[in-house]
């Protein structure tokens, strides 16, 4: 049976809150920049739809995805954003490389929204090909940045709501 595509992208637009008050700070791996630069796209542009201000979007780059975590880390000690996005693409390739780096990135990540108590959205997509990174980002999959961007409203909009509670 074939199975049929599904665009990973699709959402309920009333499910997701207004992000105007919102301050957000995205990281860009170079490495595959095609690819990164259009799940930057993906992020900002759904932002900037649900309500954030441009000048509320702080973007800054990282050489590769391994140092996406310490990329985070920096928006988080330095700045006030409200949620993190961080976006990179690991491709496998025929060496062991592939694995240190997406485990690196997966813990280093997981690390610092423990850490600063601070949404940190994982947007990093580890494929087999090059076909299937185009695929996710913006391609027949949909865009991996769009999904961080609404993950990222979602988080802030849960921290507010539990926090505001707080006595
Ligand atoms: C070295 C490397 C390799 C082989 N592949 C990728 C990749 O597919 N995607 C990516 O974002 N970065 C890659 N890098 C670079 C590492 O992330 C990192 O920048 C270097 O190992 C230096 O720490």
């Amino acid at each position: 049976m074939a199975t049929s595509l599904k665009n990973l992208s699709d959402y309920n637009i009333q499910s997701v809150a207004n992000a105007v008050q919102m301050k957000f700070g995205i990281v860009v791996a170079e490495w595959n920049t095609e690819i990164t630069e259009s799940l930057y796209t993906g992020a900002y542009n759904t932002l900037i739809k649900h309500g954030a201000k441009a000048e509320n979007i702080i973007k800054k780059y990282v050489p590769g995805t391994f140092e996406l975590t310490l990329g985070a880390q920096l928006i988080a000690e330095n700045t006030d954003v409200d949620a993190i996005i961080v976006l990179g693409c690991v491709i496998q390739g025929e060496t062991r490389h592939f694995d240190f780096i997406c485990q690196g990135v997966t813990q280093g990540i997981t690390q610092i929204n423990i850490q600063y108590n601070l949404p940190v959205i994982f947007g990093v997509l580890t494929t087999d090909n090059q076909q299937q990174a185009i695929d996710r980002a913006g391609g027949k999959h949909g865009n991996k940045g769009d999904e961080a961007a609404i993950t990222a409203i979602k988080m802030v909009s849960l921290q507010q709501s539990l926090e505001s509670n707080e006595e």
